[in-house]
């Protein structure tokens, strides 16, 4: 009989495990919703971008959603200045990506929600995440989520989440590589880093959602980059929402993370909307690229 995410929670912290459960919950109405919801916003985020009708809501659902758990603390978002105080006597903290890849709604392609959690205070460093999950909508909606237990997908059925592969780790070696920004824009050293594993054959895909190329790699094995670009030094992901979570899951999978200097996870954040350049994938890619760079 194949697990629900309910039963295979039962292995960890309660507390825990009901917010899991209840950000799954949160996740199935944003995914009803996302028909519906379109369009711009007239509003931009803190980091000056348009937001878009469902940006604005989900984000606003899970604040609210969350609040009425009582399990939250304080929760950073990508869509919100400064952060926002849940429950004085919650028990976690929380970093959400409502929508990443939002821009990918119009053209029907994939999103998803990114959630890191901590029980310190925010900001403080990815190394300090007691868990992290993100929930893919795509041709099926899938939830990953790892409790520094393995890295677990859960399948959005009829009968809620079931279990769909337990313990994932990266396929060695990898096959594709998924790399953002302008070719133009890359570091030399970077280039000549993708134009190698070109010639060793790796194969290109890239949607323009993290979550959704992110979670080709998880399941393929390579590496995922949106680099520190001539233009943008820090790249374009942001640390807290998006970058610490993935690494997080990335390394349960038996991969690695860096900035080019070092693991995601230990990058000390200065304020809540830090970029920080990404490289995520299989350990001796990213052993080679922090060589490389
Ligand atoms: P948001 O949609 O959450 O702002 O995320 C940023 C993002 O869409 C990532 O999901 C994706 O990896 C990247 O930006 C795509 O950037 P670009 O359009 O430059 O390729």
């Amino acid at each position: 009989m194949t697990k629900n995410i309910k039963e295979h929670l039962e292995g960890i912290d309660k507390e825990l495990a009901s917010l899991i459960l209840k950000i799954g919950d949160i996740s199935n109405t944003i995914s009803n919703e996302l028909p519906y919801r379109r369009g711009k916003a007239d509003t931009k985020n803190v980091f000056g971008e348009l937001q878009l009708v469902i940006d604005k809501w989900a984000d606003q659902f899970l604040i609210d959603e969350l609040k009425k758990s009582n399990l939250v603390k304080t929760l950073a978002s990508e869509e919100q200045p400064d952060l926002v105080k849940l429950n004085d006597d919650g028990i976690f903290n929380v970093t959400v990506d409502p929508l990443d890849g939002s821009s990918n709604i119009e053209s029907n392609n994939l999103v998803g929600t990114i959630i890191g959690i901590y029980k310190k205070d925010l900001p403080t460093q990815g190394k300090n995440q007691i868990a992290a999950m993100y929930i893919l909508f795509g041709p099926v909606t899938t939830l990953i989520y790892t409790a520094q237990n393995g890295v677990h997908e859960f399948l959005q059925t009829k009968k809620g989440f079931v279990l769909r592969e337990e313990n994932i780790k990266l396929p060695e070696p990898g096959k594709l590589y998924s790399v953002g920004g302008l070719r133009k824009d890359w570091l030399p050293s970077f280039n000549k880093y993708v134009e190698e594993l070109e010639m060793e054959g790796f194969k290109l895909r890239y949607g323009g959602s993290f979550v959704g190329d992110f979670n080709q790699i998880l399941h393929y094995g390579g590496i995922f980059a949106y680099p520190a670009l001539n233009t943008k030094p820090n790249g374009k992901l942001r640390l807290l929402f998006e970058s610490n979570p993935m690494s997080f899951i990335i390394e349960q999978a038996g991969g690695a993370s860096t900035n080019g200097n070092g693991s995601i996870l230990e990058v000390e954040p200065e304020n809540i909307d830090q970029r920080v350049p990404t490289y995520v994938g299989n350990k001796n890619l990213i052993e080679k690229l922090e060589k490389m760079l």
